[in-house]
């Protein structure tokens, strides 16, 4: 039997709350609903970026400072429901890295994993440990956490890429560590594309020497347009297509067969034209690049017109459905590497 409740339930119990909140103490009961929901509510919006608009307001920003004084010239593309936060989705985290002819972005590590997919220009590269992934349109490049990195265009023209990093996945662990070095360049260790060329085959070097420079659980770092684009039209080809994804690729770990990063996955797709897929939602809320196409993405009732370079954002838990009105193809990252060790990724196919 419960007891009853005293009279003044309401004043007492606020009187309680005041008294003991210096004492950092406060009482579950009245926001247990909002902690423990019943079903992701997430804070993040449905958002597009025009790509011609930022990119406009980047070179902009080209004008006023230089890589090597910004250390990274980018803007953040921050979700308008997480402002402030400098976040696309509560985990991760979105920017345009604008790198100009003879620019290096200096050399630096961190414990946060990156990756860039490349949206303009051809050539400029990502050095990793000293290695360069020379990058052109579409390129997925990885620079995952620890390792030393520096961007540098020795091209005529412009580069610019997206960067996805779990920024805000570190900060919530409390456990972001950064470093630069003091030259601008990690010096060059071997000659662009060798650890493509050993790992990127799906094949693995049988025994020492240079094949060993990279870390066994993460050795390779660039996967090219001119590999994944291909592998995409194939499979459109011979393959049923999947209703709630199109043709969907997601990128690998050679070394394990899980996800690129051990907190960022990423995959691409391709929906025909005309198709339109049927609504499905996960908990991985996810950043779209348009590769390829025009389109919509529809959410809620809400409609985002999709056209190539444009990027944009699906919250978890949000029904999202895509319609093809030309061969759509998108490249996406979310959490879901994460969520996944961490026993919480669902997803909902309708
Ligand atoms: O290129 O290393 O967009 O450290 C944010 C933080 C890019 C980078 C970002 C970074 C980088």
């Amino acid at each position: 039997m419960t007891k009853p409740l005293p009279n003044n339930q309401h004043a007492q119990l606020e009187a309680l709350y005041a008294e003991m909140a210096p004492q950092s103490l406060t009482p579950l009961w009245e926001v247990l609903s909002a902690l423990v929901l019943t079903q992701p509510d997430s804070p993040a919006r449905v958002h597009r970026w025009s790509y011609d608009q930022a990119r406009n307001y980047l070179m902009r920003a080209g004008d006023l400072i230089s890589a090597e004084q910004a250390e990274r010239r980018v803007l953040i593309l921050e979700n308008p429901g997480l402002t402030g936060l400098s976040a696309v989705t509560p985990s991760l985290y979105a920017g345009l890295q604008l790198i100009l002819p003879g620019e290096v972005a200096p050399c630096h590590r961190h414990s946060q994993c990156a990756l860039r997919f490349v949206i303009e220009g051809e050539g400029a590269y990502t050095a990793v440990d000293g290695e360069k992934a020379v990058m052109r349109p579409f390129d997925l490049v990885l620079t995952p956490g620890g390792q030393w990195h520096d961007h540098g265009n020795f091209t005529e023209k412009p580069m610019i890429w997206l960067d996805g990093l779990d920024i805000p996945t570190v900060r919530h662990f409390d456990a972001s560590f950064a470093e630069k070095l003091p030259e601008a360049m990690y010096p060059e260790t071997v000659k662009p594309g060798d650890t493509l060329a050993r790992y990127g085959h799906n094949m693995r070097p049988m025994r020492g020497g240079v094949a060993d420079r990279r870390p066994s659980h993460q050795p390779l770092f660039h996967y090219p347009y001119s590999d994944w684009r291909p592998a995409l039209t194939a499979m459109a080809a011979s393959a049923e297509i999947d209703p709630h994804l199109g043709h969907a690729l997601e990128f690998l770990n050679p070394a394990d067969g899980g996800p690129i990063m051990p907190t960022i996955s990423a995959h691409v797709r391709l929906i025909p034209q005309g198709y339109a897929t049927l609504p499905r939602r996960s908990t991985d809320g996810t950043t779209f690049v348009v590769v390829e196409g025009e389109g919509e993405a529809r959410v809620d009732g809400e409609s985002l017109a999709l056209k190539p370079r444009d990027i944009f954002v699906i919250p978890s838990w949000k029904a999202l459905e895509i319609f093809a009105q030309s061969e759509l193809v998108l490249f996406g990252f979310s959490d879901k590497a994460s969520q996944q060790k961490l026993n919480l990724y669902k997803e909902q196919l309708s």
